[in-house]
């Protein structure tokens, strides 16, 4: 079999996606996801200009190969574009490889591990009180673990809180906005939020919650402590995850379970981090860390030291990444959860997929590879509409973390 055609679908049904369609010569094709939020175009340069010129004529079943040979070949390793754009290939293959056997592709990476994928819902409050009404709806539509985000007193825009009911999407139209960030606002706010929460909602419920790397080492270890009494799942992103040493210092003085990882892009940027047990969740999707092959190869050195998946799931990861995520937590032991934020009604136009969320659980049918389809003709009714991510600034006007 052989690689005949390959070509790269940038669209934008309600936000920017970038899928890569993959042909070969049986007639079946795969699917990958390329979206890197913020710099679509960059990861779609990647692919057309530098990979897939070298991926026609290959033969699809050798997956390894190909994986090797795009990350050890080129020079230049790792990086977001890059990794991006190899995954959006590495998942491809998964999916030619399931179709042609007739099988999910979690049957090609060890089979089912469990029947149902618990997840975890964005909860987002204006304020406390209204984060707490949006928890009881939550609960009340089945979900057993939520991720608890509130706008915070004093300051004007949160990030990643939306206005209203809007739907979660940080990156805006044109460039980038700026907001201000107030970090000791936040911190005296954040243990309220959880302690009205928890008490409203019981002990039952997960709590997770977002830093979105905001926090010096020291803020982030005090953080930690003041929310161990309300026994959160995780914290995510506590500190900037270029500064490893910072989860030296948190875990020291915390017993917080941390996730971290969703701006990583290979099992090169969490080996301290793993190894030396620093964290607890790992967060790297398949989507954005070199596809499914190296996913499972960052989960399994993680299962060596009891360190669990919670793959970043949110809207910017098209259905295609998120199905390559799912069938990853359904094959993997040391599974944890997974983000669930459900995609805009329009991007059902452009996309059919094979799972389902109920009752906080995520279900994937049996249909061979990845399960997910791209109708091209509609994608072509959304062209791609550049849009940013916010830059933060402190209130004197120093740029900071978001
Ligand atoms: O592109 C940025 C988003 O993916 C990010 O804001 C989402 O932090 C996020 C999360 O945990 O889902
Ligand atoms: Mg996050």
């Amino acid at each position: 079999m052989k690689i005949t055609d390959a070509r790269v679908i940038v669209s934008c049904p309600g936000r920017n996606f970038v899928t890569l369609k993959v042909m070969t010569d049986g007639g079946v094709y795969g699917l990958g996801d390329a979206t890197l939020n913020g710099r679509e175009k960059a990861v779609a340069s990647c692919l057309e200009d530098h990979l897939l010129p070298s991926l026609i004529g290959r033969d699809p079943a050798n997956i390894e190969d190909v994986w090797h040979y795009f990350y050890k070949g080129a020079y230049w390793k790792r990086g977001g574009v890059n990794m991006a754009a190899i995954a959006a290939v590495d998942t491809a293959l998964w999916d030619i490889k399931g179709k042609v056997l007739g099988t999910p592709v979690y049957n090609l990476i060890g089979g089912r591990s469990r029947d149902r994928i618990m997840v975890y819902a964005h909860v987002t409050g204006g304020d406390a009180a209204e984060t707490v009404d949006r928890v009881h709806e939550a609960t009340a539509a089945g979900f057993r673990a939520v991720r608890i985000q509130s706008g915070i007193p004093g300051i004007d825009h949160t990030y990643g809180v939306p206005h209203g009911r809007a739907p979660y999407e940080p990156a805006e139209p044109g460039l980038p906005r700026e907001y201000f960030w107030d970090s000791s606002r936040y911190l005296n706010f954040i243990p309220k939020l959880f302690a009205r929460v928890r008490q409203a909602c019981g002990d039952e419920l997960h709590l997770l919650h977002d830093v979105h790397h905001r926090l010096t080492p020291v803020e982030a270890a005090r953080l930690g402590r003041e929310l161990e009494p309300f026994h959160p799942f995780w914290i995510e992103d506590p500190v900037s995850g270029e500064l490893q040493e910072g989860l030296r210092l948190l875990r020291a003085h915390s017993v917080v379970p941390v996730a971290i990882g969703e701006v990583f892009n290979s099992v090169y940027d969490y080996t301290a981090l793993i190894s030396e047990q620093l964290i607890d969740f790992v967060r790297l999707p398949p989507a954005h860390g070199g596809g499914i092959t190296h996913a499972l190869k960052t989960a399994a050195f993680a299962s060596i030291y009891h360190v669990q998946t919670g793959f970043h799931g949110a809207t910017d990861i098209s259905p295609v990444g998120l199905a390559a995520a799912l069938h990853c937590d359904l094959a993997l032991n040391n599974f944890g959860i997974q983000e669930y934020m459900p995609h805009q009604e329009v991007v059902r136009e452009v996309f059919s997929w094979n799972y389902e969320c109920r009752d906080g659980d995520m279900y994937l049918s049996d249909r061979p590879g990845l399960g997910v389809d791209i109708d091209e003709t509609k994608a072509k009714k959304y062209p791609y509409r550049p849009a940013s991510l916010p830059v933060n600034r402190k209130t004197d006007g120093t740029v900071s973390y978001w």
